[in-house]
This record gives structure tokens, C-alpha cells and sequence, in this order.
């Protein structure tokens, strides 16, 4: 066993081979355990909806080619995958669910715990739902926002406000032309359900049309909702500097670990581990102090709001225990594996899950609800410190660190590629048509032991970035990139093409803009809709000269990120394929067909160098389709040419 073949990173090769010297296994064991696995799930032509199954298809054509119902691989491939799809944007929308009714509380309920920290992120949103804000006080507009984002998740009549007030009138109108566009977030994953149900929908297209609908309420509605409610509640970020990697725990503090995806808690942890009394407790206790450190899209929330390090992405979640220095593992949900029980008890790590929905052997449950969140906070703060005492010697912490700018959104790069006293998407959009920047990239997306840890996401940003193409990124992807010191703004001279360089260089901004979490991807897509807007760049999404992909992705929350930025009209490369390779019309409609029908599509490549390049040959077709490839005259201006100038 190399760690180097499990991961690029230095700080989790030398823990995985720590683990291994300790004979405790980990999701890179596992996997090589699972070897070989099945051809048919993987080919995604095995179904098992109904008990006259499981059924499968013979990928060669020898064995059967229908399952008993009749359903063939092209039908069992989209079944599966939008159920995929189904799992994602629950997961993402259910999450946008949970901070609405936080938001709800603090706006009924003035002795809570959360008030309203961005009030003129409030009114923006508020008046994108058609609510009066002038001359309004803030707890009114509060109030009609908190009804107004509660109906979208269950209502029956009408289509997503959202779907309609964000994105490009040229992308609504493909929507409603091919009969995508969402009506409401629980509506669509229902009907993914009952469509895949055993004798429903056959017809693969069909099928792939309610993905692509689902997806849609997920990005455009559950996602977004979740990032602006997050911004309206816990202030929206701004640029600010953390650090990244496991050697940001600390041998001399009491380490909490906050992990999973939603702010709600870990926002008040955050709060209280300040408290005079608690940190004097910890000092009592003989710790220095108390040192909070995120992992995956929890700690995003917080590092995007306070600067709090972030210890590491997925893959990194068992490694962090192994250090033998994190006194509580404090988990939310989602991307919390469950191996983390048993390893948590062969050390003195107490991993406490908080939420009803996300409880897990091995761990303890300290129920969280929202209104007693600072108590709820402070006990688990208590429970770490008390168990500082428990742990063995000074553990094994890698000098492993770097740091990073993390903090854009769509509103605060408007300033500051725009100017700082007037917003604009203008000189990006400029640069973008002069050609110093090629164009932009999402990168984002999981981790997946499948692929060396860490390596795809960062060698396809250092291939887009020498390129001239700017990268914006979320989610585990955005981990990899700050730990690579990709975030830091020198990571422009050493790293980017020339063009590239000289923009971040001139407005002080790194290659890679981190703008958040999983449910943050949201924000890629209004960055998508503000530059349209900015006009230059074509009509539609479509038009941009922009690619999307997830190098190292693994979880169905990838497949309806992946699928709404499709359904968006971007072109989406993804590492792992999906699982449809045993489905040959599924594939194809997936890949090529469907930019017929909605402008996006997907492409499958491993290689992380090759899919940047498949990127940058996509983005150079947009920009040949936009006419802005075309090499312009130099002219030098004599009076007579100045005096014909107008400003606009
Ligand atoms: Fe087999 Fe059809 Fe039942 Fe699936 S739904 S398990 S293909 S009979
Ligand atoms: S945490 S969904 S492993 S990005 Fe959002 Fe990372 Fe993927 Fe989870």
C-alpha cells in the first residue's frame, strides 16, 4: 500500500500510513475490499424496484435484455439515474427546508437565538419575490419572505418563483418550450419517485426530462434558497483568509470538529467557544484555549463567514480522527461516513450527531433544535473540553497546512472585479470578450477513493488556470484547491497564463474564487445569470464561454448539481462516468443528443488534464460562436478618431 497512490496530499498520505502501521482501516481499504465490484450496478443496468426482480441486462447480448416487467437497459439506466437525481435534490432541498424554519423562527420569535444579520440581502431577495420592500420595516418584509420561500417547497398551482425572477428570459424560455420548467421542490422528486415506479414511465427521454425538471428545483429553488437564506441569517461572506489542511488542529487546544453541511448549529459553536467562561474552563482544563476546525461543506459555512480552518475535505474525515487530538466530532448531515462509529471509540473522539434525521451506531445523539441552540451549543463546547483530559499524549498532528482567501459571492466579485464603489460584472464580461480570460470554470464536487485523493481537482484547475480560463469552486473540490495553496492571490503569477494573471494581479483576487459550499453551487449559477446580463456574451447561459465538472464526484447531491448545470446550458465533464454505460441510447442522448434540446450535456473523463481540455476546446467553440476569437486591428486614435468617441 503507497499512500501517494491513495492521495496527493501530504498531510493524508502520512495519516493513511499511520493507519495502516496502526491496522485500522479506512474508505481506501474498504474500497479494495468491495474489488471487484459489480459490472451491472456499475453499468447501471441492474433494477431491483419491484420483488418480480432484481433484474439485470446482459451488458454483451447474450443474456437477457429485458427485465421481467419488460423494462429494458435503456429504461432501467434513466430509472436509476433519476432516482439518483432524486436523492440529490432532497438532500440539497431538504437542507434549504431546515434554515427556512430557522429563518421563520428568528423571524417570529424575538428572544431566539438568530436574528437577521444581511438586512439588504433581505430586501434584494425579498423584491425577487415580488415583495414590497420601500417604506417597509425589516421584520414585515421578513415575515412575507419567510411565507413566500415555505410555499415554494410544497405548493401545488404555479411554477418556482425563483425559476422565473433569476435566471436569463432566453433560459426560461427553453424551459417552458421543452416542458422543464419546475413548478415546486417536493413536487418534482415526488414525481421522479412515481415515474420510476414499476409500470410507469419506460420511455428514457421522458424519464430524463423529470430529472432534468427535479434538478432544476433543486439549483434554481432548494439550493438557492439555502445559500440566501444562509446569507440573510448568517451574514454573507466576505473575502477573509483560513486556513486549510489537517495541521490547523492543534496538540495545545481542545479541537471540536464541526462536519456534515448546515450552518445552523456550528454557527452558534462558533459563538460560544469565545465565551470568556469557556475558555477559561478550557485553560482550567490545561488546554490553551479551544480550537473549532471544519470539515467538508460545515466547515465551508463557517470558513466562508468567520474564518474558521477547515481540517480537510471527505476523504479526509477518518484521518482527522487518527491525529488522536479531535475531542468531539460534532456532525449535522450528510458526507458523514459511517465508519466514523467504530473508529470514533478506538480513541477518546466522542462523535455526537445532532440531527433526527442523521443518527448513527457508534455515535451519540444530543438532539439539536434551533430554539435552544446557544444551551445546546455550550453543553457540547463542555463535553469537549471535559474530554481534553482524556486524551492520549500529543497525538499525531502533520505539519500540513496552508492558507487560502475564501468568501466570494455573486454579489461581493461584482465590486471586486468591478470597482469598489460601483458594482459591475463589466470588466469581467471585458476581459472575458478581449480574451485575457478565456473564459470561467466551476470546479467542484467530491472526493472519491476511486481517483487519487485530492489529485483531479487540482491538476484540472492548474491545466484550466494556465490556460487563461478564471475557476470557481465549492465543496470538497474548493478544499483540494485552498490546501494546494490555489487560493492564495500569488497563485497567479506562479500558476495562470498570462492573460489570467495580469486581471487577478490588477483587482488582487487568486485563480480560484471559492464561493462556498454544496448548496453554494447556486451561487455559480446567478454569477452565470449576472454576467448574461452584463450583456456582451451572447443571450443565454448557453451562449457563455463557460465550462462546469466534478473531477472526484461521488454523491448523488454531484448528480443533480451536475444535471442542473446541464439543464442550465452548461457543458458538465465529470471524472467517475455516470452510471448509464450499459444503456447505449441513454448514454448518447446524455452526452450529445440533449444540447439539442436544452443546451447543456455531460461528458465522462478520468484523466483530469484531458477533461480540462475538453473544457477549454468547448470554451474556445463558444467563443469562435460568439465572434470574439477574431484578432481586432490595432488602430492608433488622432484627434478626429477621439472626437467621434461617445460614452455611454
Ligand atoms: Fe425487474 Fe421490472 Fe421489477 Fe425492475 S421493475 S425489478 S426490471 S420487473
Ligand atoms: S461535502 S457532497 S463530499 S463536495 Fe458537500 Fe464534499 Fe461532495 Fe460531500
Amino acid at each position: 500500500m503507497d499512500p501517494k497512490k491513495r492521495s496527493s496530499d501530504k498531510a493524508a498520505q502520512e495519516m493513511i500510513k499511520q493507519m495502516a502501521e496502526a491496522g485500522i482501516e479506512n474508505a481506501w481499504d474498504r474500497l479494495e475490499q468491495q474489488e471487484p465490484q459489480c459490472g451491472f450496478g456499475k453499468l447501471g443496468i441492474c433494477c431491483r424496484n419491484c420483488t418480480m426482480g432484481p433484474c439485470r441486462i446482459d451488458p454483451f447480448g447474450d443474456g437477457p435484455q429485458a427485465g421481467v416487467c419488460g423494462a429494458t437497459a435503456d429504461t432501467i439506466a434513466a430509472r436509476n439515474l433519476v432516482r439518483m437525481v432524486a436523492g440529490g435534490a432532497a438532500a440539497h432541498s431538504d437542507h434549504g427546508r431546515d434554515i427556512a424554519h430557522t429563518f421563520k423562527m428568528a423571524v417570529e420569535n424575538e428572544s431566539c437565538d438568530y436574528t437577521i444579520k444581511d438586512e439588504l440581502k433581505l430586501r434584494e431577495v425579498a423584491a425577487r419575490y415580488g415583495i414590497k420592500v420601500e417604506g417597509r420595516d425589516t421584520k414585515e418584509i421578513a415575515s412575507d419572505l419567510s411565507d413566500a420561500v415555505m410555499a415554494e417547497f410544497g405548493k401545488q398551482e404555479g411554477t418556482l418563483v425563483s425559476a422565473a425572477a433569476y435566471p436569463p428570459p432566453a433560459r426560461q424560455k427553453v424551459w417552458k418550450e421543452f416542458g422543464i420548467t419546475p413548478r415546486s421542490i417536493d413536487r418534482e422528486i415526488v414525481e421522479i419517485m412515481h415515474r420510476t415506479h414499476i409500470g410507469v414511465g419506460s420511455d428514457y427521454k421522458n424519464l430524463v426530462k423529470q430529472g432534468l425538471r427535479a434538478c432544476l428545483s433543486d439549483g434554481w429553488g432548494g439550493s438557492l434558497i439555502a445559500t440566501e437564506l444562509s446569507d440573510i441569517l448568517f451574514g454573507s461572506p466576505w473575502p477573509i483568509q483560513f486556513g486549510a489542511n489537517l495541521g490547523v488542529l492543534d496538540a495545545e487546544q481542545v479541537n471540536i470538529i464541526v462536519h456534515g453541511h448546515e450552518p445552523t448549529l456550528s454557527d452558534i459553536v462558533v459563538a460560544v467557544s469565545q465565551e470568556p467562561e469557556l475558555v477559561k474552563m478550557a485553560k482550567d482544563n490545561g488546554a490553551k484555549g479551544i480550537n473549532i476546525a471544519g470539515m467538508c461543506c460545515t466547515a465551508i459555512e463557517m470558513l466562508m463567514r468567520h474564518g474558521i480552518p477547515v481540517a480537510g475535505n471527505f476523504l479526509q474525515q477518518e484521518l482527522a480522527v487518527m491525529t488522536g487530538v479531535v475531542e468531539v466530532m460534532l456532525v449535522d448531515v450528510q458526507c458523514i461516513m459511517p465508519a466514523l462509529g467504530s473508529l470514533s471509540g478506538c480513541f477518546h473522539t466522542r462523535l455526537i450527531t445532532t440531527s433526527p434525521k442523521c443518527k448513527i451506531a457508534g455515535a451519540e445523539h444530543i438532539e439539536f433544535h434551533e430554539d435552544k441552540a446557544v444551551e445546546t451549543a455550550r453543553e457540547i463546547v463542555k463535553i469537549a473540553i471535559e474530554n481534553f483530559a482524556n486524551r492520549k499524549g500529543k497525538g499525531n498532528i502533520p505539519k500540513v497546512k496552508e492558507r487560502g482567501i475564501a468568501g466570494f459571492t455573486t454579489e461581493n466579485i461584482s465590486y471586486h472585479l468591478g470597482g469598489r464603489f460601483r458594482a459591475s460584472y463589466r470588466p469581467l464580461n471585458d476581459n472575458i470578450i478581449n480574451g485575457r480570460v478565456r473564459g470561467a470554470a466551476g470546479v467542484v464536487g467530491c472526493n472519491n477513493p476511486k481517483q487519487v485523493h485530492d489529485y483531479g481537482h487540482i491538476a484540472m484547475i492548474k491545466e484550466l488556470i494556465k490556460n487563461d480560463v478564471l475557476v470557481v469552486s465549492t465543496g470538497c473540490s474548493a478544499i483540494a484547491a485552498a490546501k494546494a495553496g490555489l487560493m492564495r492571490p500569488e497563485a497567479a503569477a506562479k500558476y495562470c497564463g498570462k492573460g489570467l494573471a495580469e486581471v487577478c494581479e490588477t483587482v488582487g483576487i487568486p485563480p480560484v474564487l471559492h464561493v462556498g459550499s454544496c448548496v453554494d453551487n447556486s451561487r455559480i449559477l446567478t454569477i452565470l445569470a449576472n454576467i448574461v446580463a452584463e450583456g456582451g456574451l451572447g443571450d443565454d447561459i448557453s451562449d457563455l464561454p463557460v465550462a462546469g465538472a466534478a473531477p472526484e464526484w461521488m454523491s448523488e447531491k454531484a448528480v443533480s448539481i451536475g444535471m442542473y448545470f446541464v439543464a442550465s446550458g452548461v457543458y458538465t465533464v465529470i471524472g467517475e462516468p455516470l452510471p448509464v454505460l450499459g444503456a447505449p441510447n441513454l448514454t448518447r442522448y446524455l452526452t450529445d443528443e440533449i444540447e439539442k434540446d436544452i443546451g447543456g450535456k455531460w461528458a465522462f473523463e478520468r484523466d483530469p488534464i484531458k477533461a480540462a481540455r475538453m473544457m477549454i476546446e468547448h470554451i474556445e467553440k463558444k467563443r469562435d460562436a460568439l465572434g470574439i476569437n477574431v484578432e481586432k486591428e490595432r488602430k492608433l486614435y488622432d484627434m478626429a478618431d477621439r472626437r467621434t468617441l461617445t460614452i455611454e
